[in-house]
């Protein structure tokens, strides 16, 4: 089915740079590292393959202001497939405007890629949710009241997280850490405060088992763009009302960070079993 909607031209600008600064025209995939990911580009790139470009320099990009996210585009290998990675993403809570937030996903497309691989750090709200899980999206509640689409895009969300990327990518994790990741439906909420025990019952009883307030968005481009789209979470805080504890900021990205290591071994495997799917 040919796409709804079509890259935006500054998105068309920033893929002729990152072309241009890295030599590579095609990206098969592209990947944006949320909250507790960004580390994880110093060891994705098969060695001597990666090109990082400040996202202040490019078209589009808007210099993040949350802590935690750097703002770098790194046109790289993965076990020979040619990767985009965005590191600081923009969040709805920033107010810049959708356009703001999908703008990666629009760089995606306009690279050629056919897969967006999008992270995050999410509060777990299930039981059997921990902090330092990687949770696989199956699916999620747009709770931020928000769109980036207008006028008449009626984008399909039926499997807008690909059953068949879930699956590659699950075997893929249980082939390189040994356990099979959990999937969840993520609540984008749109923050930037975090929620209050009776949301988060709200949230459970309407169906969620992560929250956070990122990834939605570019979702909801991605599928109109006509991108596949593979969506993961790193747990990192049982969301408000879970423990009784309030909830620090820094404490969260803290937990971020703890769990680098095994997410750059993870995306490593994950990355060319999605290609290959
Ligand atoms: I990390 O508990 C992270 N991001 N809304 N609630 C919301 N966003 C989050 C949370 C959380 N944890």
């Amino acid at each position: 089915m040919s796409p709804l909607l079509h890259p935006t031209d500054p998105a068309r600008a920033a893929a002729a740079a990152i072309s241009r600064a890295s030599g590579r025209d095609h990206h098969e995939v592209a990947l944006v590292l949320g909250s507790g990911w960004a580390p994880v580009v110093a060891g994705l790139a098969d060695p001597g393959t990666s090109v990082t470009v400040s996202a202040a320099d490019l078209p589009g990009f808007v210099r993040p202001t949350a802590t935690g996210h750097s703002g770098t585009v790194t046109s790289c290998l993965v076990d020979g497939l040619p990767v985009l990675a965005v590191a600081g993403r923009t969040h709805l809570y920033e107010g810049l405007g959708t356009e703001a937030v999908v703008h990666p996903a629009h760089v995606a497309a306009a690279l050629g890629a056919r897969t967006l691989v999008l992270t995050n750090a999410a509060g777990g709200l299930r039981d059997d949710l921990a902090v330092g899980d990687v949770v696989l999206l199956s699916d999620h509640l747009n709770l931020t009241g928000r769109s980036p689409l207008s006028g008449a895009v009626f984008v399909d969300l039926v499997d807008a997280y690909s059953p068949r990327l879930r699956s590659a990518a699950a075997d893929a994790l249980v082939a390189a850490t040994g356990s099979r990741p959990a999937e969840g439906v993520y609540a984008a909420m749109p923050g930037p405060q975090y929620e209050t025990p009776a949301e988060i019952r709200m949230l459970r009883t309407l169906g969620a088992d992560l929250v956070g307030m990122s990834t939605v968005p570019e979702v909801v481009a991605a599928r109109g763009l006509g991108l596949e789209v593979l969506a993961a979470s790193l747990v990192t805080n049982l969301a408000a009302g879970v423990t009784g504890e309030p909830l620090d900021h820094a404490e969260v990205l803290a937990a971020g960070s703890a769990g680098a290591a095994g997410l750059t071994d993870a995306l490593r495997a994950v990355l060319p079993a999605v290609a290959r799917a």
